[in-house]
């Protein structure tokens, strides 16, 4: 399965420079691309500064499960997610309308961090049509050593499969795809600094191992729609309208979270926040 028509024909409606036409066909070919400081480094170390707030507030949570149900309410993970950069990284996939549909920090530490076995996102999304795509933030140093991101390019043409339970060794989605579509050797190593992202397709396979480094890996994975996707499950991700308008009666979007004393990571631009318009309208980093 291939990009939805709505999302093919949406791309043919848009104006698009020849680099953002070239990045369209790569992902089309590839089921994913890579973009290279995006943000700046001071904002993907207030994310890793996030990481460990986050942490400290909750001490049952492991790294690499930090989910979005706890961006509802905290404006520095909105801010992040909504900054102009990453909508205009995704626009050219999604067209000028675009809502958060879930976001997932998946930090893992040096020595024990765990692996994500090899999946296709899109097989556990209540999502329809399945129009979204993928952007993995790096906020650090993200190797082959400490884990990063592997993808198999291509595999984008695969249907979607049920993934099967998975508990071999501790992995954050505690399953995996079937064997019989994983070829290891076609895998590509998405290695990437802080402030660089990749984005990738809902069907593309995909994965990483554990950290057995001594470096930390910082990423923060979020799934952007058009509004036209409709989330079918209630509370299964943390919607936020972001740029442009959304669809009467598809999805019901949260207010900006607001900046409560003492209670969120302090960025800049606070002081102002929240930011003016429905999503982030108006607003530049
Ligand atoms: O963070 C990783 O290692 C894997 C990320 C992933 O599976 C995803 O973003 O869908």
């Amino acid at each position: 399965m291939g990009d939805g028509g709505g999302l093919v024909e949406l791309r043919h409606n848009q104006n698009m420079s020849a680099p953002q036409a070239d990045l369209v066909s790569k992902y089309d070919k590839d089921g994913y691309i890579i973009l290279k400081n995006v943000i700046d480094e001071d904002l993907a170390m207030l994310g890793q500064d996030h990481v460990r707030w986050l942490l400290e507030k909750n001490p049952d949570l492991r790294p690499e499960q930090l989910h979005h149900h706890l961006a509802i309410k905290d404006p520095f993970w909105y801010r992040l997610v909504a900054d102009p950069r990453l909508l205009d990284a995704v626009q050219p996939f999604l067209g000028p309308n675009i809502a958060l549909f879930a976001t997932h920090y998946i930090c893992k530490p040096p020595g024990d961090g765990q692996p994500v076995l090899w999946h296709q996102d899109g097989s556990y999304w209540p999502l329809d049509p399945m129009e979204v795509t993928t952007i993995w933030l790096s906020l650090g140093h993200s190797t082959r050593k400490n884990g990063c991101m592997r993808v198999i390019p291509g595999t984008q043409d695969t249907d979607l499969q049920e993934m099967k339970l998975n508990t071999e060794v501790d992995n954050v989605l505690s399953s995996s795809i079937d064997d019989s579509f994983v070829d290891e050797t076609n895998a590509v190593d998405i290695e990437l600094g802080p402030g660089d992202l990749s984005i990738h397709h809902p069907n593309v396979i995909h994965g990483s191992d554990g950290n057995t480094s001594d470096q930390w890996r910082f990423g923060l994975t979020i799934r952007y729609i058009p509004t036209t996707t409709k989330i079918t499950v209630r509370d299964a991700g943390s919607p936020f309208l972001l740029r442009g308008n959304p669809v009467p009666g598809i999805n019901e979007y949260h207010p900006i979270p607001e900046c409560h004393e003492g209670d969120f990571l302090p960025f800049p631009g606070c002081e102002s926040w929240p930011p003016a318009g429905p999503g982030n309208e108006g607003w530049s980093p």
